[in-house]
């Protein structure tokens, strides 16, 4: 089936200096360079993140589990700890988003999305706030420095942290909201020339994704810049704890979804085809991030279980909308699985399960891609248990917590990350993907590091071993010192020290990968082949409806008011700028 917007006129041949894929065709940085050049600036900062909040996330797992506290002293930890998070969780996943974005709104609208004064200034923008933060954090490290910012990347009264941090975050959200300015205007020009076609598929992912970012940051950008920043810069006195952490957590949900939904993207639209077939069904997939754009929001009480304040039945409410979600993600392991499949029949595979050995397996971008999948699916689980509302208070505050978010972060989107990476780079670089023996390798050794060190966490944290603590050997309480005695080390905290260096290992030869291929000599035809087929459904067979926008981002603000205004007034009746001196108005909950 020929599609409309894959069309092979852009064939030239060139001379050596040109990079061209498998089929010939020019590569993405021959195409658009200057949406390209944004892209590497962007994928630059990112991985240069990765490896500082990576070398901080292996002295933390060395500190804490005491096998080797050389690095930093314990009162340090915390500085490293917020770092690791901050680095990772915020600049990494950031940078790498909107670089991912760009190049897929480009390759949807088929057109340059470079505007010469808005996207300097985003980037600026993103760049900026990176540096305030990092500087106020690591000024944590160094008496000389008056700086400091170890509140932890959830990062709400009554910790606080010197303006610069506050500053630089605020300047990370605005940056990213003018950065979607950019899809949306090229959206403006692609639909004025197709009035009648269905956005692409790629770009309809990164619209939502978007529009849900844009609902979720309103808490945080209120947050940090009605409170936060004039409180740490002593122009009020005091800020409402209560109030200030539910505008984070109303932000704290659905920026997980923020980070997931662009490890969908690759999942849906590349992983198909290096499984070597097409997307089951476009439908399909609209209607999970429509899914994800209307729900993903109303969810933040689920890490307000514990806080008192909130009526019982707004956190109920919550729970059930997060309980909810699990029908996008159940609905994407449906549809990735059945386009693996497909893919692998299209190879030669047969059998019930057969097929799973058609797969390209020694392919990273392929293997990446599909382990952190799998790893998604235990994270599935393991967050059930964390938003039902008597099963939390079981894990809350535990190192199982960490356990989850490092299957989710740290692997659904930091593995699809890499994996996407080994097939993204030399097309926005022009350059061939060089060792890729150690880059064949590097999933699994990935996985293999999570695997021990996120199945350890959580069963510490069954047994109540703490989160965010550099010292969680409380001597008298029984099972805390993590069980067991490989050499009076205790089995899980070995479990945890062995798959910490594990990832770290697999950081770095993912990082030897990347310098080696961006350091490589650029021109001729790259090993991969840039483009996307369209999926066994096409668009025109789903409804119309799902392209608007309009309603489903209404729809989305409308379960926001039901779900968060009246537990925010009734937050706010005893004074916004004071932890809580009246009672709350128990007649806002009949
Ligand atoms: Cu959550």
């Amino acid at each position: 089936m020929a599609h409309p917007h894959e069309t092979d006129t852009d064939t030239e041949a060139g001379d050596a200096s040109t990079a061209t894929d498998t089929e010939g065709r020019l590569a993405f940085v021959e195409r658009y360079p200057a949406d390209a050049r944004m892209v590497r600036w962007c994928f630059l900062i990112a991985f240069g993140a990765l490896g500082i909040g990576g070398l901080f996330g292996l002295i933390q797992a060395l500190h804490r589990t005491g096998v080797f506290r050389g690095f930093v002293s314990s009162a340090d930890y915390y500085t490293i700890l917020t770092g690791h998070g901050v680095l990772l969780a915020l600049v990494f996943t950031t940078f790498f988003i909107v670089g991912l974005f760009t190049w897929a709104t480009v390759k949807g609208f088929e057109r340059s999305i470079y505007r010469d004064r808005l996207t300097p200034l985003w980037f600026g923008m993103l760049v900026v706030g990176t540096l305030l933060a990092a500087a106020a954090i690591l000024g944590g490290l160094f008496e000389s420095i008056p700086m400091s910012a170890d509140v932890l990347f959830t990062f709400y009264a009554p910790m606080q942290a010197h303006p610069a941090f506050y500053i630089g975050a605020a300047l990370l959200i605005v940056g990213s909201w003018i950065g979607g300015a950019n899809y949306f205007l090229a959206y403006r020009e692609w639909r004025s020339d197709n009035p009648d076609e269905r956005i692409p598929l790629q770009s309809f992912m990164v619209l939502t994704t978007m529009l849900m970012w844009y609902v979720a940051t309103i808490g945080v950008a209120v947050e940090v810049v009605v409170f936060l920043i004039p409180w740490s810069l002593g122009l009020i006195a005091e800020v409402d704890p209560l109030f200030t952490r539910t505008l984070f957590w109303y932000f704290g949900h659905p920026v997980v979804y923020f980070w997931l939904l662009p490890a969908y993207l690759l999942w849906y639209t590349v992983l198909p085809k290096l499984s070597g077939g097409r997307l089951f069904s476009d439908g399909l997939a609209r209607i999970v991030f429509v899914l994800f754009l209307v729900l993903s929001t109303p969810t933040g009480f689920h890490h307000q279980y514990l806080d008192p304040g909130i009526p019982e039945g707004f956190k109920f409410v919550a729970m059930t909308n997060t309980m909810f979600l699990l029908l996008p993600s159940l609905l994407t392991a449906f549809t990735v699985v059945a386009s693996m499949e497909h893919g692998a029949r299209q190879r030669g595979g047969t059998g019930y399960l057969g097929w799973l050995r058609a797969l390209p397996w020694a392919n990273p971008a392929f293997s990446g891609m599909a382990l952190a999948g799998i790893m998604f699916a235990a994270a599935g689980f393991s967050g059930m248990v964390n938003a039902g509302m008597n099963l939390n208070y079981l894990v809350h505050n535990t190192l199982w917590v960490p356990g989850h978010f490092h299957l989710t972060v740290g692997t659904a989107f930091a593995l699809t990350v890499m994996a996407g990476s080994f097939w993204l780079v030399p097309q926005i670089t022009g350059k061939r993907l060089r060792w890729r023996a150690v880059a064949s390798v590097q999933p699994y050794v990935w996985f293999l590091g999570m695997l021990l060190m996120s199945n350890a966490m959580h069963r510490a944290g069954l047994l109540s071993v703490p989160r965010r603590t550099a010292e969680p050997e409380y001597p008298n309480t029984p099972g805390v010192e993590f069980v067991g005695g490989v050499g009076g080390v205790g089995e899980m905290r070995l479990q945890i020290a062995v798959g910490g260096t594990l990832l770290f290992v697999a950081l770095l030869l993912f990082l030897g990968v990347m310098a080696r291929t961006w350091l490589g000599q650029k021109g001729g035809q790259l090993a991969v082949n840039g483009r996307i087929p369209p999926a066994m459904s096409d668009p025109e067979d789903s409804p119309r409806a799902l392209d608007n926008l309009r309603l489903w981002t209404a729809i989305a603000v409308l379960l926001v008011i039901l779900a968060y205004v009246l537990p925010l007034v009734g937050m706010a009746a005893d004074g916004l700028f004071s932890p809580g001196s009246g009672p709350i108005p128990m007649w806002l909950f009949p």
